[in-house]
């Protein structure tokens, strides 16, 4: 059979994966929650791992022949632990969504309350939102930022007071300043509620020694693995000592939770990515890379700023930055977005803290570096990408003929396509998507591919 010889078999999926290594390769890849991974981790991924059935756990599966998915997964349980300081570790949530399920089922029932850090603040569908799952089966108390962009610690202190949670969030999608970890603590010990950092964003920088630890103030820890710790798509939850001091219990909880309640086969070669992404990020490149992520996106909110361009937050202390469009219009994001994709700079637009127009719709732009570290860049590539956005938005601002979004649902789509349909023969995005592609050249990505 023809498929026996690789891809080749099949010549639209090989054309599309090589469309998408060009572009990979080719544009400035800026999603905060994105990043490439060695191919170390690559060559785990797409191996005959995924080929078997392991249900349960090592030394306890439901099937045969799993003598060496045992060693990887207890591997990537051991790996995670020491790097986090844990004594609990589970490596099989599939991804960072069902894995905070399976957080609030080990410890709530339906109809508890709970409390997050609102959507539209900058925190996750899945600490709470109205339209998540866990917004509807669970009785959702919602935080948020202050007019200054960060957490309202006093306002969850009060909510914590009054309302009673079960389980309080601490952890955000868009949040550009240190996670309170230490203030959270003080406030979920005072109502009893369970303590859990979700720290998908930060988790390689946490590492890297970039941003605090959550391990002595949460009771359970939630880290997707292919942010900024590089790895594969995947998730882990861990129980830190001071979780297992409140619940001896937590840990096997969990580990019932993910298996049988939740989940079926682990993805044994997303734990075999795993485990070889938490040696990686156990070595002193690592943390060198993890410092320069922050050095680069403090360089890259400098240049904005110098451009006149306002940031939540005046600017950032992790690997992110929130560009506030307001200045220039409300629910704008969607241009911005699109003219970024245009120059070869790929975003997404976000909400800001109160926003004036919707989730879907919002007024900002969501900046990353992890991904133009990986690749080698610093702070003067960060300056010349600053340039580059800030000349985007400048030039999209300037051929935006009217700086509203349309209420009307079919006045915004049409302005949205209207405003498409000239982006390809604009000359100062033709120009500046020339300029992102020298850019990148100069750091090449995968060339062993
Ligand atoms: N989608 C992720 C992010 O972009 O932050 C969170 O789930």
């Amino acid at each position: 059979m023809d498929f026996e010889n690789g891809i080749g078999s099949d010549p639209e999926i090989q054309k599309a994966m090589q469309d998408e290594l060009k572009r990979q390769r080719e544009g400035l890849e800026m999603i905060p929650s994105e990043n490439f991974t060695s191919m170390a981790v690559l060559e785990a991924m797409g191996s005959i791992l995924t080929n078997k059935y392991s249900e349960g756990y090592p030394g306890k599966r439901y099937y045969g022949g799993n003598q060496y998915i045992d060693v990887i997964e207890k591997a990537a349980q051991e790996r995670a632990k020491k790097l986090f300081g844990v004594p609990y570790a589970n490596v099989q949530p599939y991804s960072g969504s069902p894995a905070n399920l399976a957080i609030y089922l080990a410890v709530c029932k339906p109809g508890d309350t709970i409390m997050g850090m609102n959507l539209t603040d900058g925190g996750h569908l899945t600490h709470g939102w109205k339209t998540s799952e866990t917004g509807m089966m669970f009785n959702s108390i919602p935080y948020h930022v202050k007019a200054d962009g960060l957490i309202d610690v006093e306002e969850a202190r009060k909510l914590a007071a009054e309302h009673k949670p079960k389980l309080i969030w601490i952890g955000a999608t868009a949040y550009t300043r240190p996670l309170p970890f230490k203030e959270f603590a003080e406030i979920a010990e005072q109502c009893g509620a369970y303590l859990v950092a979700d720290i998908s964003h930060v988790s390689g920088l946490v590492v890297a020694g970039a941003h605090e630890s959550p391990v002595n103030y949460v009771h359970i820890i939630m880290t997707t693995t292919h942010k900024t710790l590089r790895g594969p798509r995947g998730a882990m939850i861990m129980v830190t000592e001071k979780g297992m001091k409140k619940d001896p219990e937590l840990g096997e909880k969990v580990d019932k939770v993910i298996f049988p309640g939740m989940q079926g086969g682990p993805h044994n070669h997303t734990t075999a990515g795993i485990a070889v992404a938490l040696k990686e990020a156990a070595t002193p490149q690592f943390k060198a890379y993890g410092n320069q992520i922050v050095k680069n996106s403090r360089a890259l909110a400098e240049q904005l700023k110098k451009n006149g361009i306002k940031l939540v937050t005046d600017g950032t202390d992790n690997h992110m930055v929130l560009i506030d469009l307001t200045p220039f219009g409300k629910g704008l994001g969607v241009f911005v977005q699109d003219a970024l994709d245009q120059a070869g700079i790929t975003v997404n637009k976000n909400t800001i803290p109160k926003e004036p127009a919707s989730a879907f719709y919002p007024s900002g732009i969501r900046l990353g570096t992890p991904a133009l570290t990986t690749r080698g860049m610093k702070e003067p590539e960060m300056r010349e990408v600053g340039d580059l956005i800030s000349q985007v938005i400048q030039e999209t601002m300037k051929i935006l003929p009217n700086k509203v979004l349309p209420d009307d649902k079919e006045a915004r789509q049409a302005a949205i396509r209207a405003f498409k349909e000239q982006l390809p023969s604009n000359a100062k995005f033709k120009e500046l998507k020339a300029r992102v592609l020298v850019l990148c050249n100069r750091f090449p990505l995968y060339p062993k591919l």
